[in-house]
């Protein structure tokens, strides 16, 4: 099974996402947009597990000592790829997130779990294979998101669409 850890987001913070996302539409030529039950904040990819390494995953969530916080999502951005760019919302910088993930990359790899190298670019995809390409960041409306909890994921394809279903979920106390 193909799994992430992942920040999920209201119904409120969606309805926001998704408004910028059909913004973001009708400025490009074509592109695959992420449908709104798939708009989530990747934490840490896994890839494929087995069912011993979802288990560590779920102890290396609980191991968490985190505090609730609140993240921004503020510009717009891109990765370049040669099918067509893939098109995000951003976060501002937080602390908080970054030391989040900082602390599941550690527990992670613990437990044994061998991440991809490279800088957090925590975003929400909301494009993928679009074109034109898009080289500024753009500011837009915040969207304000609690983060109260992280989601263990699953990734499915499933009638040829991408489903996400949660395994697993850790809720951070606010005492
Ligand atoms: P993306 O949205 O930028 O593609 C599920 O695939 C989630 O894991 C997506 O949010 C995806 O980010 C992220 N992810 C990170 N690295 C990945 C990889 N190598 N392959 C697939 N998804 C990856």
């Amino acid at each position: 099974m193909r799994l992430f850890i992942a920040v999920s987001f209201s119904p409120a913070a969606l309805d926001g996402i998704c408004n910028i996302r059909d913004a973001l539409s009708l400025k490009l030529e074509r592109a695959s947009y992420t449908r709104r039950d798939n708009m989530h904040l990747t934490l840490s990819f896994l890839g494929e597990c087995g069912g011993n390494e979802m288990e560590k995953a779920c102890t290396a969530m609980d191991a968490l000592d985190c505090k609730p916080f609140s993240i921004s999502m503020d510009h717009i951005g891109s990765f370049h790829r040669g099918d067509g760019d893939i098109i995000w919302l951003g976060a501002k910088r937080s602390d908080m997130l970054l030391s989040l993930q900082k602390d599941l990359a550690g527990n992670l790899a613990e437990r044994g779990f061998v991440l991809e190298k490279g800088k957090f670019r925590p975003h929400v995809t909301l494009a993928r294979r679009a074109f034109p390409s898009f080289h500024e960041k753009a500011g837009v409306n915040p969207i304000v998101q609690e983060v109260s909890s992280i989601s263990l994921m699953l990734s499915k394809r499933v009638d040829g669409h991408m489903e996400y279903t949660p395994l697993h979920v850790k809720n951070f106390c606010r005492l």
